[in-house]
């Protein structure tokens, strides 16, 4: 097993009902340590270049505007297999098809509005914490 970082965001929509303590405690509860936590709206430009990957999608537009529509979370996670784990407790990206008992499958409510962005690989999750951290 190897010890990993990964970025996780909560969105705004998860700030703004207020699941940040509730999300911090699923991770804590999963062994896994919040090393560094910053709330704050995120630029234009940072949201671009977090969803870089996805841009030139339909859905881009739609992606940024609602990730700077308010706050954000911003937490550098690490712990064995961090990457993996917190995919697996954060869900699928469609709440609809999202288990119970994930983050996304309990609150998220559109594929848009979801909750929650965790890294979805090592290599991603340097890029992204290079962002931010
Ligand atoms: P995940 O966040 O599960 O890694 P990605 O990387 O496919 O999912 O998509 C990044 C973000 O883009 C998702 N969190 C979601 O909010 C948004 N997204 C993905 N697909 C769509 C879509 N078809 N319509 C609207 N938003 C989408």
């Amino acid at each position: 097993m190897v010890v990993e970082e990964t970025l996780v965001m909560i969105k705004p929509d998860g700030v703004a009902r207020g699941l940040e303590s509730e999300i911090v405690r699923r991770i804590e509860a999963a062994g896994l340590e919040i090393v560094r936590k910053q709330r704050k709206r995120l630029t234009r430009d940072e949201a671009e270049r977090l969803y870089e990957p996805h841009r030139g999608k339909e859905f881009f537009d739609r992606l940024i505007q609602f990730t700077i529509s308010g706050d954000v979370v911003l937490m550098l996670v690490r712990g064995k297999n961090a990457v993996a784990r917190v995919r697996a407790l954060i869900g699928p990206t469609d709440p609809a098809k999202a288990p119970k008992g994930t983050i996304r499958g309990d609150y998220g409510t559109t594929v848009t509005q979801n909750v929650i962005h965790a890294a979805d690989s090592p290599e991603s999750a340097k890029r992204e914490l290079s962002l931010f951290f």
